[in-house]
């Protein structure tokens, strides 16, 4: 009678692997060599100030990637934020939005701004800026990723600065919720309080400080 049992039987069916092995063929799993995709496509893009260009003019693509992989070989190849001359920007967005207040997602959208010190640049920059790149390629803000349009980080002889770019400064649950996160993820204390601005807000502003529309 027929059974369901495997034929376990060593001396009757190698298995696959043993016959690889007896034949000379290395056994590489799909492990070894299939890319771990990302949910999104990410561009980076490098700003440098020359002032004798527009403001678009200086903003330059570096490389898009999509996967696990490619983003740790881009990060490890490039200079850490840090070393960078003031006045440069490096910013992440998904592929197809431009990292500036005039494209179609951004132009009604604001940002979660990270102010620093000028003794954080040694301390915090660098390990506050990859948090943030992983916030953003590992989507980190649940349901709410999708409001998320990107990242910068200004380097800037008066203090650094870092921001996550959301869509929509209407959209106050994914905001709220994006703001809750990405404080956490950095570790910030509660005392630390985060602002968020519209782009119209800072785009617009007449003195030193653009208003919050949230704060957490
Ligand atoms: P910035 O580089 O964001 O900050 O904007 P910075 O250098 O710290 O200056 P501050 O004004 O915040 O103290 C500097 C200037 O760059 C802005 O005033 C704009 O002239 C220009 N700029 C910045 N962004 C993000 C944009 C943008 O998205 N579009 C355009 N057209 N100009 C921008």
């Amino acid at each position: 009678m027929a059974t369901a049992e495997p034929d376990i039987n060593p001396n009757i069916q190698n298995s696959e692997e043993e016959k690889n092995a007896a034949s000379g063929q290395a056994i590489v799993s799909p492990e070894d060599y299939i890319k771990h995709p990302l949910q999104n496509r990410w561009a980076l893009w490098f700003f440098k100030n020359d002032k004798s260009k527009t403001w678009q003019a200086n903003l330059r693509l570096v490389s898009k990637f999509d996967t696990v992989e490619d983003f740790w070989a881009l990060y490890n190849h490039i200079q850490l934020s840090s070393n960078l001359m003031s006045g440069c920007d490096y910013s992440l967005f998904k592929d197809g939005i431009e990292p500036m207040w005039e494209d179609e997602r951004n132009k009604k959208g604001g940002r979660w701004l990270i102010t620093l010190s000028k003794q954080q640049r040694r301390a915090d920059l660098d390990s506050f800026w990859l948090e943030t790149l992983l916030c953003l390629v590992g989507e980190a803000f649940d349901d709410h990723s999708d409001d998320v349009c990107g990242a910068v980080v200004n380097i800037r002889t008066k203090g650094d600065k870092i921001a996550i770019w959301t869509t929509d400064y209407e959209n106050k649950d994914a905001i709220i919720h994006i703001g809750q996160v990405y404080k956490a993820r950095l570790g910030l204390p509660p005392q630390v309080i985060l602002g968020y601005q519209s782009h119209v807000d800072t785009a617009t502003k007449s003195g030193s400080t653009t208003k919050n529309k949230f704060v957490v």
